[in-house]
């Protein structure tokens, strides 16, 4: 990452009129919560993240896929914004025109005091049931059971309402998204190891219809070598020189 890459986004930013922005778990990671695709560290260690987000995972062993997302839930709750969050609303309100999509099941962006955030895979929580799909409210001992909790409705078990595997992303969200990136003029793509779909196609999409591509992430993936800017850096540090305070 050099000075002059570092001003092509500056102005990247400046000359844009409609801009979208995809967020990915390596936002939040400077918050202390876990990308998915690290080594997980912890008690956790040993389970592949993959499988447990997965309807797959919830039959084989309903109590551990609850216990964690539970254990997510109440991370979430000890953790706060980090600068990369907060230069992302700080644009929000600086530019006229800013459509945020974000994969994250966290709530970090709306904490920093961004609005109308299109969450593609769902929020950790809100939750319904696995089997009729009404929406339920849990208990603090719902929370900390060993299983997760029971349908009052169809005896079916409740479940996150995220999105797993072979599931699919909420359609009113996803076509807002469609519609943001096919008119946008510049995508800034935050922390994605840009290896899950439909959303890996969205950069894709945005860059035929004649957006600029600016990536930012430590490592390289498939979406930092089609970009047209890629900055390689933590997205906490990189963020408040591009939307400094
Ligand atoms: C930093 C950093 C710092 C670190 N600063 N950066 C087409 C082709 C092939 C497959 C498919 C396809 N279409 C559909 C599929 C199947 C599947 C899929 O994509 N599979 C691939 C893995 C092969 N997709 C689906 O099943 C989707 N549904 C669907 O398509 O429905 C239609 C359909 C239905 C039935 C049949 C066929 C089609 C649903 C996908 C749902 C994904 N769900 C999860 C779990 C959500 C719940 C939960 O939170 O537990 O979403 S999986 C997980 O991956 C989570 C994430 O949102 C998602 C993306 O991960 P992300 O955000 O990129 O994180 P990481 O960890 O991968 O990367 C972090 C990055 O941050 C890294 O690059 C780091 O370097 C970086 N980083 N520190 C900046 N400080
Ligand atoms: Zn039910």
């Amino acid at each position: 990452m050099n000075e002059n890459t570092i001003r092509q986004a500056i102005e990247a930013i400046e000359n844009a009129d409609r801009i979208v922005i995809l967020t990915g778990a390596g936002v939040s990671a400077e918050s202390g919560i876990q990308t998915f695709r690290d080594a997980q560290s912890g008690m956790w260690a040993n389970f592949d993240p993959m499988k447990l987000a997965s309807q797959d995972g919830f039959a084989q062993d309903g109590g551990l896929v609850w216990r964690w997302y539970m254990e997510r839930l109440k991370r979430l709750g000890e953790v706060q914004p980090n600068p990369a969050h907060l230069a992302i609303a700080r644009l929000q309100k600086q530019k006229r025109d800013v459509t945020l999509i974000t994969q994250n099941v966290d709530d970090l962006h709306e904490r920093a005091g961004s609005q109308a955030v299109l969450h593609l895979h769902g929020t950790i929580a809100r939750f319904h049931c696995n089997e009729c799909g009404t929406a339920h409210l849990i208990s603090a001992v719902e929370m900390n059971a060993d299983q997760p909790p029971v349908c009052d409705l169809c005896l079916g078990r409740i479940r996150p309402s995220v999105v797993w595997f072979g599931e699919m992303l909420p359609q009113h969200e996803l076509q807002q998204a469609w519609q943001a990136v096919r008119t946008c003029d510049l995508m800034i793509v935050i922390g994605t190891s840009g290896v899950v779909y439909p959303v890996a196609e969205l950069p894709f999409a945005g860059q035929r219809a004649g957006a600029t591509i600016l990536d930012i992430n430590p490592v390289a993936t498939p979406i930092s070598e089609m970009a047209n800017i890629s900055l390689h850096g933590n997205a906490g540090e990189v963020l408040p020189l591009l939307v400094p305070q």
